[in-house]
Order: structure tokens, then C-alpha cells, then sequence
């Protein structure tokens, strides 16, 4: 064992000295659902970028996340904890940056720690040397960014340009002209796209035009079997997508010269619809907006795909990849159009798993695939093995690290604890915590008392809810145990917080000007 001065103890297991630790950058985006990455299926768009990450690394196909919604979701990252321990379970609240995080241990075992772009936690990030980063969800063109200054005051400055093109350009500088030489480095480059409203950049404002996308197979759902929550959501792309979503209205913020392209694209696309609406049916109607929105979502993503090239190629070019772990993943899945639906939230697969390719050289074998239950919950606890410093014990997770070279361990999670809070909230969706082994899924809708159960070998897309199926009822009544068993071993309280109060005191903090 090798004794650092910052205290913190090297487990004798991993890397000793400096300049074998691996430098991570970890890649994310926000709201990127495997459906929209040709790695998991090539069936919308091409993401030849992603994919490289895949070809060189490993593809996992089980990444879920405890809590499918933005902050709290990098709120687990941040803290190798669930989301009632790390405290930020909902979005609105604000993140508490004094507690121990991932970057901060990092930092203390020498590394040199940088986040770029989207961060959404409201405070301001710790245990970073660097951090350049939207204001909340920040807006797809011409956005503020937070930074601190020479002097080391946290300021605000303006940026003309498409958001994610920016988010890589920062990138890129820090890779070529912020780093320390001799230092370790962890670098978060961290992408707003593609979350909504979906704005394309100039580049792509109208690729796919001559296509179309196919449609889900449960586009059409109608819930039947399900538990009330999936009737009372408000997620549909038939109803609850805004004129700015549908791009019928223009941003608003755009400079003259940006609306001026952007114009020229959708003005025809939209003329054309709006002539013919009165005489579409509500069927054509849905299959329209789906286009329209799914295609725009694409178009984000290609963007980002781009950018991620960028940078594999400087870091292949400057020999940085020899020793660099490049990771890409999104803060949760998403509904492109199945159940009818936009947005996350749910324990249902599309949102419940999220992207997760690793790329390592001369570690990772090239173009592997792994079907263990992994988790964001185990981000925090991958970096600082890959630092070679031990984990605290009360993160929640485990190092991926032996996945990663090829090496399972014997006693590796295979069921997995989901919990989501956010109602009332944005599109609705019912409070539920659940389990999941991966054959099959139990739903508890606790505000409401009900419940749903899935076999997802026979039923992938969960149509059939078969809680009260006699032939599942053993499978319920273990299910049930196994939700009792990690709710213990995770310490989740019986009761939520009140999250009206704590959103109310985050609003009165920005008030005051103190966030
Ligand atoms: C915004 C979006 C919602 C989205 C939440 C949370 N509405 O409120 O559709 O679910 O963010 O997203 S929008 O009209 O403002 O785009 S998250 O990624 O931050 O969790
Ligand atoms: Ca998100």
C-alpha cells in the first residue's frame, strides 16, 4: 500500500504511481436513448462517432439508472449515493456541493478535474479545477456559461453559436491548452443535446427531410392492462407537444442571421403542414408531429456525434488515448415515440436504461457487449478505482472496473432498486419505486397503492401489467421480498420529504441571489 499525504490510501491492487493512472474523459449527454445510437440499433440514425466507441470497447446493454430524471441523476453520479441520500431527488432543488463527491476524492489523489457544459445541479461545482457550465438547462443557441475568472470569481459570460458546437470547442481547448503536465486528468464533457425542445444546429437543419423514421411498435398504446399512472401522464406526443416543440414557433433567441437559416429550413416544412392539417386525420396528425419531433431529436444528436469525433480524433492524434478511458453515456433513456410518449421518468426500459460504451486501450477488449446490471450508481466508484483510490464505504455502488477487464465478479447485483419522485411535476408521472432482475420487473405506485408487474423476456415493450396473473403470483411474492431487501440495504426512509417545501426555499435562495 502506497500512503499519500492527502491521507487517502492507494489500494495496492491498482495503479501505484502517476504515470500509469489512466486519464477518464466521461462523455454525456442528456436525455440520448439507445433507440438513437446506431450502436444499440441502426434502425433511425447513424452515429458513426458513438459507435467507434463501441467498436473499440465495450458495449453494456444493461446501464440503468436509480432515478430517470436530470439533476438527480448526476446528483447519484457525483455521489456514488441514491438519490434519498445524496438528497437531490427531484429537479428544482439544489444540489449540496459540501458533501463528499467523487471529483473532490479525485482531485485529493492528485488528478487534475474539469467539467464542461451542462451540469443542472443549481450550485456551484466543487472538487473542480475548471468548470465551464450552462445555467440550468441553458438554451440550445447563444448561451451563458458560468466560469471562474482569473482571479477565481465565479462569473457569467455570453457565447454566440449553436450550444453543443460550443460545449465541444471548450472542450477541445482545455484538452489542447488546460491540462497540467504530469497530472492525471478526469474531464466531463457534458452536452445539454438532446433534451427538449430539440433544436438542430445550422448544420443539420434539414437532414432527414427526405426520410421517414419508422414508427414504434407501441406508438398507438392505450394502456389497457396498465396501472392508472400510465393513463394520467402528460408525455404524449398526440397532445401535450407545444408549438415551439413541433418548431412551428421559432426560438426565441436567436441572433438575425441564426433565424434567417433557421427560417428558410422550417417556414416550407411548416406551410405545407398548416395547408393541409384541416383535411389530416388524428392519425395522421400523431404520425406527423412524431416525424416532426423524432427527427429534430436526431438532428440534435448528429451534433453531438460530431463533436465526440473531435475529440476521439485529438486524443488518437496527441497519443492521449493510449492511456485514456473514454466513457459515453446520458443521464437516462427516453421515449422516442414508444407508449405514445416523449420524455423519461418512468422504471419502464426505454427510460430505465441508458447508454453506457467504454472504450480502454489494450484493456477493454474491442467490440464486446456485456449483459450485466450496471448503473450510474456505480460511476463514481469506477473513477476512483481507475484513480486506484479506494471507495468510501457509504457509496452505494461498485467499481466497473473488473467488467471492464473482462472479470465479473462472482457477486455482482443482479436485481436493481429504482426510485422516482418528482410529483407532482412536469408531464406527471406517479411516484414509483421498483425492482428489477432484468426477466422481471415490479412497479409500486405507492401514493396510489398499485402496482405493476412485467416479464420482459415475453413482454420487452411492458404492455401486459401481470401483477394480478395467478401464474406470477411467486414471482410477485419474490419480487416483493427482493424490493423490501434492497430498500433496507439502501436505507431508503419510509417517507418522502416535503419537496414543495424545499423547492420553495431553492426559489427564495435564487431570490436572494445566493445560487
Ligand atoms: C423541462 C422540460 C421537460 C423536462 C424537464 C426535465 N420542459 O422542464 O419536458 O421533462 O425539463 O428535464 S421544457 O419545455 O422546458 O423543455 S431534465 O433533463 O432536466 O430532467
Ligand atoms: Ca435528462
Amino acid at each position: 500500500m502506497l500512503l499519500l499525504a492527502s491521507g487517502l490510501v492507494f489500494s495496492h491492487t491498482s495503479f501505484g504511481q502517476d504515470s500509469n493512472r489512466p486519464n477518464i474523459v466521461f462523455i454525456f449527454t442528456d436525455d440520448h436513448c439507445q433507440q438513437a445510437l446506431s450502436a444499440y440499433d441502426p434502425s433511425r440514425m447513424t452515429t458513426p462517432n458513438m459507435d467507434r466507441i463501441a467498436e473499440q470497447g465495450m458495449k453494456f446493454n444493461r446501464c440503468y439508472v436509480t432515478n430517470a430524471i436530470c439533476g438527480p441523476s448526476r446528483a447519484v453520479i457525483q455521489t456514488g449515493k441514491h438519490s434519498h441520500l445524496n438528497g437531490f431527488m427531484v429537479n428544482g432543488i439544489i444540489f449540496d456541493g459540501n458533501q463528499q463527491t467523487f471529483p473532490k476524492l479525485l482531485q485529493k489523489a492528485g488528478y487534475q478535474t474539469a467539467v464542461v457544459g451542462k451540469w443542472h445541479l443549481a450550485s456551484t461545482p466543487q472538487g473542480y479545477d475548471h468548470f465551464d457550465v450552462l445555467i440550468g438547462q441553458g438554451p440550445y443557441y447563444n448561451p451563458p456559461m458560468r466560469t471562474r475568472d482569473s482571479s477565481g470569481e465565479v462569473v457569467t459570460r455570453e457565447h454566440t453559436g449553436y450550444t453543443t458546437d460550443i460545449i465541444t470547442d471548450k472542450t477541445m481547448d482545455w484538452l489542447k491548452n488546460g491540462r497540467e503536465d504530469g497530472k492525471p486528468f478526469m474531464l466531463m464533457y457534458q452536452h445539454k443535446a438532446p433534451h427538449r425542445n430539440w433544436q438542430p444546429g445550422p448544420k443539420y437543419l434539414t437532414w432527414l427531410d427526405d426520410v421517414t423514421i419508422p414508427e414504434p411498435e407501441t406508438l398507438y398504446d392505450d394502456y389497457s392492462t396498465r396501472a392508472t399512472p400510465a393513463y394520467e401522464q402528460a408525455m404524449e406526443i398526440k397532445t401535450h407537444l407545444n408549438e415551439r416543440d413541433l418548431k412551428l414557433t421559432a426560438p426565441p433567441n436567436l441572433t438575425s442571421n441564426q433565424l434567417a437559416e433557421w427560417s428558410a429550413a422550417y417556414d416550407p416544412k411548416n406551410e405545407a403542414y398548416l395547408n393541409n392539417k384541416d383535411r389530416m386525420s388524428e392519425k395522421e396528425i400523431i404520425q406527423w408531429k412524431y416525424q416532426r419531433y423524432v427527427k429534430d431529436y436526431l438532428r440534435t444528436v448528429k451534433s453531438v456525434d460530431d463533436g465526440i469525433g473531435e475529440v476521439l480524433d485529438y486524443l488518437d492524434e496527441s497519443g492521449l488515448a493510449e492511456n485514456t478511458i473514454v466513457i459515453y453515456s446520458s443521464d437516462q433513456g427516453w421515449y422516442l415515440g414508444e407508449h405514445g410518449w416523449f420524455d423519461k421518468r418512468w422504471m419502464y426500459e426505454e427510460s430505465l436504461k441508458t447508454p453506457l460504451l467504454v472504450k480502454w486501450s489494450g484493456v477493454v477488449e474491442a467490440g464486446s457487449i456485456n449483459n450485466d446490471i450496471v448503473s450510474n450508481l456505480d460511476f463514481a466508484q469506477t473513477f476512483l478505482d481507475l484513480a486506484g483510490v479506494r471507495s468510501p464505504s457509504d457509496m452505494q455502488g461498485s467499481s466497473m472496473v473488473p467488467i471492464f477487464k473482462g472479470k465479473t465478479p462472482l457477486n455482482w447485483r443482479n436485481s436493481f432498486y429504482y426510485h422516482y419522485y418528482e410529483f407532482p411535476g412536469g408531464h406527471s408521472v406517479a411516484r414509483h419505486c421498483g425492482v428489477t432482475n432484468g426477466k422481471h420487473k415490479l412497479i409500486h405506485y405507492y401514493q396510489k397503492g398499485e402496482w405493476e408487474l412485467f416479464d420482459i423476456e415475453k413482454d420487452p415493450s411492458e404492455l401486459n401489467n401481470v401483477y394480478d396473473n395467478p401464474e406470477y403470483a411467486s414471482i410477485v411474492k419474490s419480487l416483493n421480498r427482493e424490493l423490501n431487501q434492497l430498500r433496507k440495504q439502501y436505507q431508503v426512509p419510509d417517507d418522502d420529504p416535503d419537496f414543495q417545501k424545499l423547492r420553495e426555499e431553492a426559489r427564495a435562495k435564487r431570490r436572494r441571489g445566493e445560487i
